[in-house]
């Protein structure tokens, strides 16, 4: 099987502007770039396919570009619903430089075929208005434009001509990387598809000897029909230790349902099609194992996160399932129970009290009750005694206290 037919067993690719040429151009070491707008100050799983997609690219010989756009991002690739608010330049100057960051921890700088990482605000941000109608405008018949889905779907709703250009931009950034890099291929999402059919068809226009292909790749979905990339809590689960800590990263891979597990195997795992038919059959055969899961959120927290996070969540995973919480940190355990819910306590205080003041119980007689039912643990240990205090000298670190109440739910208390 060759690299395209790959990237299809895989579920990888949906359009391609000409699949047999770009099929044979593959053959031989191409460049090839995505686009990643720093219209946030981090990526997300959204983002994962793409990014990975880049990798998979330059593992095959293939130079990767990473184009984070701080001049598209000035303008917004526009929705199918609504317009954006546009960002002031500070922003988007702040976010260009963490995603860039990000961006760099998955691909090689160094090498034959080494990545390369650009900004196309370095170039966008130097054509003047004039030059842009002639040079580029001039290109683009409005007609076609407008057929575009996007834009279709926002004829009614509105579009400005803000956002109605930017797809200009995006093809003159294709150019830009085509003459300067000879950068021959563009993916993205699917949602990319109008962006890379205008770029592909201004290089055409430009350059009559130019070959350039664009091809997409169907956007992650769940089969129940929600929107891929929240957690359990609706959360969004970012790339990006400061909003999305490891453990919690690997608990929304590990909970994917059984009946996504192995499209999500395919598009984002690098093991070979081998190993992943084999781990598909193991967890057809004992789905309560969850081992594609496991395989996947392993190698994903791994590849995110490093060696370190990994163990982290693999600790604090088997810790909260099972294990004792007191052999966790108050940080390790900050991490594992990020979206338990939290009181801060100034002073020691009796259990009763606090399992009102946390909301824990309703009222006095239901904390007493609780208790009494052995209900209750205070960092790992069962607490039958209405009466006892709970002290920060007790806390864990001297900082953290966790309740469980019942089987499943935890509570957190900080000591100040
Ligand atoms: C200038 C800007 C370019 C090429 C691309 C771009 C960005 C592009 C875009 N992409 C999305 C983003 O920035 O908006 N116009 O969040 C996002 N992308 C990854 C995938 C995507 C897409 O970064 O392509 O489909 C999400 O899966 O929505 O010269």
């Amino acid at each position: 099987m060759n690299f395209f037919e790959e990237l299809k067993w895989r579920g990888l690719v949906k359009d391609v502007t000409d699949e047999e040429g770009l099929k044979d151009r593959l053959k031989s070491p191409l460049t090839c770039y995505c686009g990643f707008d720093p219209t946030g100050d981090s990526l997300h799983v959204g983002h994962l396919q793409q990014i990975l997609l880049l990798k998979r690219y330059q593992m095959q010989g293939h130079r990767p570009i990473a184009l984070c756009g701080g001049a598209t991002a000035m303008i917004g690739d526009p929705r199918p619903t609504t317009e954006r608010a546009l960002q002031s330049l500070d922003t988007i100057a702040l976010n260009a430089e963490s995603i860039k960051k990000q961006l760099a921890h998955f691909l090689d700088f160094e090498g034959d075929n080494n990545a390369l990482m650009v900004n196309n605000h370095d170039w966008l941000s130097k054509i003047t208005v004039l030059d842009f109608l002639r040079d580029y405008g001039k290109y683009f018949n409005v007609n076609y434009m407008i057929n575009k889905d996007i834009v279709a779907s926002r004829l009614d709703s509105g579009i400005s001509y803000t956002e109605f250009s930017y797809t200009i931009l995006q093809a003159a950034d294709f150019l830009h990387l085509y003459e300067t890099y000879d950068c021959q291929l563009q993916i993205g999402g699917s949602d990319q598809w109008g962006n890379l059919t205008s770029g592909c068809e201004l290089i055409r226009k430009v350059k009559s000897e130019a070959k350039v292909y664009g091809i997409t790749s169907p956007l992650i979905t769940r089969s129940d029909g929600s929107k891929f990339g929240k957690s359990e809590g609706g959360k969004s689960v970012w790339l990006n230790p400061k909003r999305t800590n490891s453990y919690e990263f690997y608990q929304f891979w590990l909970n994917t349902p059984d009946s996504d597990i192995g499209d999500y195997l395919k598009r984002l795992s690098f093991k070979s099609i081998d190993e992943i038919i084999e781990i598909i059959d193991n967890q057809m055969k004992q789905p309560h194992l969850r081992i594609a899961q496991k395989a996947l959120a392993e190698e994903l927290t791994l590849l995110v996160f490093d060696q370190s996070g990994l163990d982290k969540a693999l600790k604090i995973t088997e810790t909260l399932f099972g294990g004792d919480i007191r052999s966790l940190s108050s940080s390790e355990l900050k991490d594992g129970l990020y979206d338990a819910p939290k009181t801060v306590l100034s002073e020691d205080c009796e259990l009763t009290d606090l399992l009102l003041l946390t909301n824990i119980a309703k009222s006095k007689r239901e904390a007493r009750e609780l208790i009494n039912n052995n209900s209750i643990s205070v960092n790992g240990l069962k607490i039958n005694e209405p009466t006892t205090m709970i002290k920060k000298e007790d806390a864990i670190d001297k900082e953290l206290t966790v309740i469980k109440k019942g089987k499943k739910y935890y509570y957190i208390v900080e000591f100040k």
